[in-house]
């Protein structure tokens, strides 16, 4: 039956998916009511927008008058159990009279985390827990970090040669991975909500930092420039529908209309006062200045390096200035993933703070 769960479960975990801007700054949720007896699937519900039903209760209404006494429940993540938007999910779970209930994660959300469980077994109700716990986290490791934090996901792109360089001694940059790495980073671009840069990139390479994928939603952009040194023709500032925040202490300038300055005394500040204004998580795509002081401030969350098999020897690193003297005093990260991207290497890996 473990097979099976896992089988629906990541059937829950596609589908959810796809309302990741609809929803936020809430999870991704959807349920299967599954009748184990006959193999069968009875509904499938989605939570589609923020404020509105939650996947539990539209399962159950798609559902209709489907006697539940012997159906079993399946959720990526733990039922609510408070009163939000809409009322808890553990509540109706119970009233319906389910059998069992099967759950990839746990609800990081303080008002919740665990007591949805808790409600559900006092009921009398079986829960299996767990189940692809890994791909469920993955798919709210930005929710985890909002609710948690009350600050965006952050989460740094990389591209460099097997040495680690960003650049040869002679400057040129373009391209250091494959074609198809540079397609996957459209596919990233298109999961968040900002993609950030900073004004040494942008001078230098005048990027769209766009999302090209067919169908996709241009993500808003983050422009760091503290002294406001980039001229507004740039294509980072052009109209498409984007916001653009321009993080600087320049306010000295007429701004285009779909440009928001925004003041800031450091990357905790910024992000913040952007988490304020929706941006629930961060692409970084930027050269060695701001991503050296992002490290340095403990701010992201995750980097996905992609490695192509290129040596340059000399060349520009992708940090500096870290001063690191001590093993004890690395910033450290555990590994998650390596995966070749046709001719490149994707890593990635995840920030451990203490
Ligand atoms: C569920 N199923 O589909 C979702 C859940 O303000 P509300 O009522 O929408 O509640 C939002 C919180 O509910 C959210 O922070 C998270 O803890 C949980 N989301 N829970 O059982 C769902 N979207
Ligand atoms: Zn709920």
């Amino acid at each position: 039956m473990m097979k099976k769960y896992e089988e629906l479960m990541d059937l829950c975990i596609k589908n959810a998916a796809k309302y990741r801007f609809d929803v936020a700054p809430n999870p991704m949720v959807a349920a299967i009511v599954y009748d184990e007896n006959q193999d069968k699937i009875i509904s499938m519900g989605v939570h589609k927008k923020y404020g509105e039903n939650h996947a539990e209760r539209n399962a159950i209404l798609e559902a209709q008058d489907c006697d539940f006494s012997d159906k079993t429940l399946i959720v990526n993540l733990e039922p609510c159990s408070h009163h939000g938007n809409t009322p808890p999910c553990a509540d109706l779970i119970i009233e319906k009279g389910f059998k069992k209930v099967v759950i990839g994660m746990f609800d990081p959300n303080p008002k919740v985390s665990g007591s949805g469980i808790m409600k559900l077994k006092n009921a009398g109700i079986e829960v299996v827990t767990g189940v692809l716990e890994d791909e469920c986290k993955e798919l709210n490791k930005v929710f985890t970090k909002n609710i948690t934090k009350n600050m965006p996901y952050v989460l740094i792109k990389i591209a460099t040669t097997f040495d680690s360089k960003i650049a040869t001694a002679g400057g040129e940059s373009k391209w250091i991975t494959g074609e198809t790495s540079r397609e996957y980073v459209q596919c990233l671009r298109a999961q968040h909500f900002a993609i950030l840069s900073g004004s040494g990139t942008i001078l230098a390479d005048n990027p769209a930092l766009t999302c090209r994928l067919k169908g996709e939603r241009t993500p808003d952009r983050i422009i760091i420039d503290r002294n406001g040194k980039i001229p507004f023709d740039y294509q980072v500032f052009k109209e498409d529908g984007a916001r653009v925040f321009l993080a600087t202490n320049n306010l000295n300038r007429d701004f285009p209309p779909n440009v928001i300055p925004v003041e800031f005394a450091n990357f905790r500040d910024l992000f913040a006062k952007l988490y304020n204004k929706g941006v629930y998580s961060i692409l970084v795509e930027t050269g060695q200045t701001s991503l050296s002081v992002l490290i340095k401030q403990e701010m992201a969350d995750e980097i996905y390096k992609f490695v192509s098999p290129k040596i340059f020897g000399e060349g520009m690193s992708y940090l500096r200035n870290l001063y690191v003297f001590k093993i004890d005093e690395a910033y450290k990260l555990k590994f998650e993933h390596v995966q070749k991207v046709a001719e490149d290497i994707l890593i990635t890996a995840k920030f451990l703070y203490d």
